[in-house]
């Protein structure tokens, strides 16, 4: 990645004459040049899958780490970030969190979107986590405080028939889990999204990641009738082995028009899921009043959105129950944490994206953020490969079905660059998904 010279000038306003940018000043009155960002580096390595990762440091030589991954697109962003947000962050006072994300969102001019909103999630928590080192706190701390002694964490289990998936379930137990999502296998379709055991295009297994790393995306089947005739019938399985108390959660994955959705919502009532997840693509915010008008099963959404503005009409007309934005694709602790508050006067509750494409520098930050909030729900866990750990150094702990944050001051994680070095970056894409008949459907 290239960086212009001329605009990475350490003085964001000496072109002020020739374009009318916004203007900052870089160390304004009473702070001190020490908190100057005077280093940003962009990080791409893949151990076990590809992570993008923000890296700032001040004047000082307080460092700060941001998790800037988009699934499939990673370049994308590693560019956005290299070649546009880099050279407007040289002199930038890093205590001024708030005013760097009105900054990047502002000024960009075009507004919103994956990889615009990764950028400046990135930028953000690595200013948080720079400024709760200063502090001498751990993160959670600078947020308030924490609500609660760790956060309720879901895992993923799942088995390509019924006694795969009841084994996947106790070993998800066995690990700690106490919230568990359950994803099946669907009689007459080869392979579906979700399935650890099934195999791939490229020969491995999905455990960890459903992007495969090959030159074109897999190419997964779908068919929503056979899907909607088998669903409930895993519940009622699993509720019958398992009982009634432990919180089950499904992902539909975008898949179902408004009408299914509503049938399934209804399907699933008895067995009393946590959430149902994604059931419709759900840009279309509205045909979520239809889906609402027929089930009382909680719909958790929003893996996909990045913005509060995706949000408007779900929180506002209520029509769902869990916000999904990670911190990673929402304009970071910043972004998410505005996005939470304003659910909450609608009494909807956090359930942040966790998958691996999230850093462990994303999970963190999500902890921290957990920790703190009034209106925590649940958080998705799916446990980074033993090769990711040993580039991202954690501190954040689970037991007992929660996750908790470290005593150590910001987020509590190390980037080992050394570790880094010996994955370098390989092209990866999530699948695609078509029907019986061959034409393309939603993944
Ligand atoms: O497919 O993160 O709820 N979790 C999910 C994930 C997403 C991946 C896409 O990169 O839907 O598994
Ligand atoms: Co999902």
């Amino acid at each position: 990645m290239s960086t212009n010279p001329s605009t990475a000038s350490a003085d964001p306003g000496t072109n002020r004459d020739d374009h009318p940018v916004p203007v900052v000043p870089a160390t304004p009155a009473g702070t001190s040049s020490g908190t100057a960002i005077v280093k940003a580096e962009v990080l791409v390595t893949s151990p076990d899958r590809n992570f993008v990762t923000l890296r700032l440091t001040t004047a000082d030589g307080v460092v700060g780490l941001g998790d800037a991954t988009l699934n499939g697109r990673e370049l994308a962003v590693a560019s956005y970030l290299q070649d546009h947000v880099v050279p407007l962050l040289m002199g930038r006072d890093a205590h001024r969190i708030e005013d760097t994300w009105q900054f990047l969102y502002r000024s960009a001019y075009w507004r919103r979107g994956p990889v615009t909103m990764a950028a400046i999630a990135a930028v953000d928590v690595a200013l948080w986590d720079i400024k709760a080192k200063l502090a001498g706190m751990p993160l959670y701390q600078l947020l308030g405080g924490a609500s609660r002694t760790g956060i309720m964490a879901y895992g993923h289990a799942s088995g390509r028939d019924l006694p795969e998936l009841f084994d996947s379930i106790r070993h998800h137990q066995e690990l700690g889990f106490r919230s568990i999502r359950v994803q099946t296998g669907i009689p007459g379709i080869d392979k579906v999204y979700g399935i650890a055991a099934q195999h791939t295009n490229t020969g491995s297994r999905y455990d960890y990641e459903p992007a495969q790393r090959a030159p074109l995306p897999a190419e997964e089947d779908w068919d929503t009738r056979a899907y909607l005739r088998h669903i409930p019938t895993v519940f009622e399985a699993v509720r019958n082995e398992f009982g009634p108390e432990l919180p089950l959660l499904h992902d539909g994955h975008h898949r179902m028009t408004p009408i299914q959705a509503a049938k399934l919502g209804k399907a699933l009532e008895p067995y009393d899921l946590f959430w149902l997840e994604d059931v419709t693509p759900a840009e279309n915010q509205d045909a979520l009043r239809l889906v609402r008008q027929h089930t009382t099963t909680p719909l958790a959404i929003g893996e996909v959105f990045n913005t509060i503005w995706d949000y408007k009409t779900l929180i506002e007309e209520q029509l769902i129950d869990y916000v999904r934005s990670p911190v990673t694709h929402a304009g970071g602790i910043t972004g998410l944490k505005r996005i939470f508050d304003y659910a909450s006067v609608y009494q909807i509750k956090s359930g942040a994206h966790g998958p691996t494409d999230v850093s462990p520098v994303g999970l963190a930050a999500a902890i921290h953020l957990g920790l703190a909030i009034p209106n925590f729900g649940i958080q998705e866990y799916m446990q980074h490969a033993p090769a990711t750990h040993e580039v991202f150094r954690t501190t954040y702990s689970f037991a007992g079905g929660r996750l908790d944050a470290s005593d150590a001051p910001g987020l509590g994680v190390e980037y080992d660059d050394e570790a880094a070095a010996a994955f370098p970056y390989e092209a990866a894409y999530l699948p695609v998904n078509r029907l019986l008949d061959g034409s393309m459907h939603d993944w």
